[in-house]
């Protein structure tokens, strides 16, 4: 599974994550690192989520920058080059997921530029990087972890100051109009993140109707559709050293065409 990995700079750290790192890095600059097979909808992150259990370390990608990954992904990336020296890793710092909630971060290409690190239920240790940029227009996962962070921010353990920033159309098609995750989760009439087989159906429905039918509504590619910007956006993003390459080595048994 190839992915492209989205470098989210910190630009300022919870109270909690800040005294975890205290000056490990070394003066490095700290991005969080989230794997997407959709980046031409980066336009539309309204926030990252990272898993409250999971274990994220800082590794040193180079002698200026550090990552904020699973020790797994750290891993995968020193073998892909990504991190050097090649198959090196150094590990500067363990965070828990629950101490990265309400970093703030910078998002490449979004129209919101600064958004908060949230927690998310669902989010695998085993799946890409183990932090998930969330884009609630198009991902039903994200749309539903918005909506129940919004409902209950006492019970999350959350500011809600921290889910203010509205889901914002990046994509329009024909069956959805220009929000598809939020008509998706309607459609499939999902409650909670907890609905995890509804949201698995319904990740697969906007992957192939945003894939298929889709239309960029904004960015530099606006009008164009999905399958000639995907690549586009992805390349656009790699270049200004926004993005890298990421793949998963295992045969996945999941996952549709993206
Ligand atoms: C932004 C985005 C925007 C995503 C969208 C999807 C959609 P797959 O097919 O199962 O590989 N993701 C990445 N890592 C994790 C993780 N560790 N745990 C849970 N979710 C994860 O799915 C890859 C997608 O799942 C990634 O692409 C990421 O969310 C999430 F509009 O990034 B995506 C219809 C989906 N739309």
């Amino acid at each position: 599974q190839e992915y492209t990995a989205i470098k989210m700079e910190v630009a300022e750290w919870s109270p909690a994550a800040k005294e975890a790192l205290g000056d490990k890095a070394g003066g490095r600059k700290v991005f969080l690192v989230a794997a997407t097979l959709r980046p031409e909808t980066m336009y539309g992150q309204t926030n990252c989520f990272v898993g409250t259990g999971i274990k994220y370390g800082v590794f040193a990608a180079n002698d200026s920058e550090a990552y904020l990954c699973t020790l797994r992904a750290a891993r995968n990336m020193a073998y892909q080059g990504s991190i050097t020296p090649r198959g090196n890793i150094q590990q500067l710092a363990e965070i828990d997921g629950s101490k990265i909630v309400g970093t703030k971060i910078n998002a490449p290409f979004a129209l919101n530029p600064q958004v908060y690190v949230l927690p998310m239920e669902n989010v695998l240790a085993t799946k890409g990087t183990g932090v998930v940029t969330s884009v609630p227009s198009d991902s039903p996962d994200d749309f539903q972890t918005l909506t129940d962070l919004r409902k209950k921010p006492e019970f999350y353990k959350i500011d809600p100051a921290w889910v203010a920033i509205d889901p914002v159309p990046v994509i329009s098609t024909p069956t959805y109009g220009d929000m598809t995750a939020p008509a998706v989760v309607k459609q499939f009439k999902i409650q909670s993140q907890k609905d995890t087989k509804q949201l698995a159906e319904a990740k697969e429905v906007a992957y192939k109707e945003g894939f298929y039918n889709g239309t960029m509504l904004i960015g530099e590619f606006k009008g164009q559709s999905v399958q000639e910007a995907k690549t586009k956006v992805r390349d656009a993003m790699i270049k200004e050293n926004k993005a890298f390459a990421y793949a998963e080595p295992e045969v996945r048994t999941s996952g549709v065409v993206a």
